[in-house]
């Protein structure tokens, strides 16, 4: 089998994987945790992007972040979810490239994260590469090489 270094495909660049940010689903800080469930449940996905109206990213978050938040000492407190912001729940670190980045840099980051955002020079947001992606890829790729040999 080719190795990997010399087939330059570590060294791709992500442009091509990227699902662009019309296709994300996303909340802003200031939305409440209501508003942010519904489009969680609705959209069928465990962790979005939180981006600004400049579209800008500001953090993620997901579904176990607004349950432990509505969780009191001893029940369920539902009054929360429309009392808090995103703001106050999301987490503010997550893997972000720009769009130039190579797929090695991505594919590492994908080992702890489900998806890495996309930003662009200007620190807008320009969408997400899922860990789905780039293992397809990558098993699409390794099949092939292995036909070829
Ligand atoms: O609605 C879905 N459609 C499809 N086609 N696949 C889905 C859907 N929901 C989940 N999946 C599958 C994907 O294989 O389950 C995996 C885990 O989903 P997650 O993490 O826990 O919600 C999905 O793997 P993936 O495609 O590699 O996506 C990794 C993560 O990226 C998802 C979710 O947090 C985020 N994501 C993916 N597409 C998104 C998105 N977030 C917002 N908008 C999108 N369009």
């Amino acid at each position: 089998m080719q190795n990997l270094q010399e087939a330059h495909i570590l060294q791709q660049p992500i442009e091509s994987f990227i699902i662009s940010a019309e296709e994300v689903a996303h909340v802003q800080p200031d939305n409440s945790l209501e508003h942010a469930l519904l489009v969680l449940v609705k959209s069928g996905y465990t962790a979005i992007p939180v981006l600004d109206t400049t579209f800008k990213l500001r953090g993620l978050i997901s579904k176990a972040q607004i349950l432990d938040s509505i969780i009191g000492i001893e029940k369920i407190e539902p009054d929360r979810l429309h009392k808090t912001t995103v703001a106050e729940v999301m987490s503010t670190t997550f893997a972000c490239v720009k769009k130039d980045a190579p797929f090695e840099k991505a594919l590492s980051y994908s080992i702890n994260n489900p998806f890495i955002c996309v930003e662009d020079d200007r620190g807008s947001f320009l969408g997400i590469i899922t860990r789905s992606k780039l293992l397809g890829y990558l098993s699409g790729y390794l099949h092939e090489q292995k036909k070829k040999n």
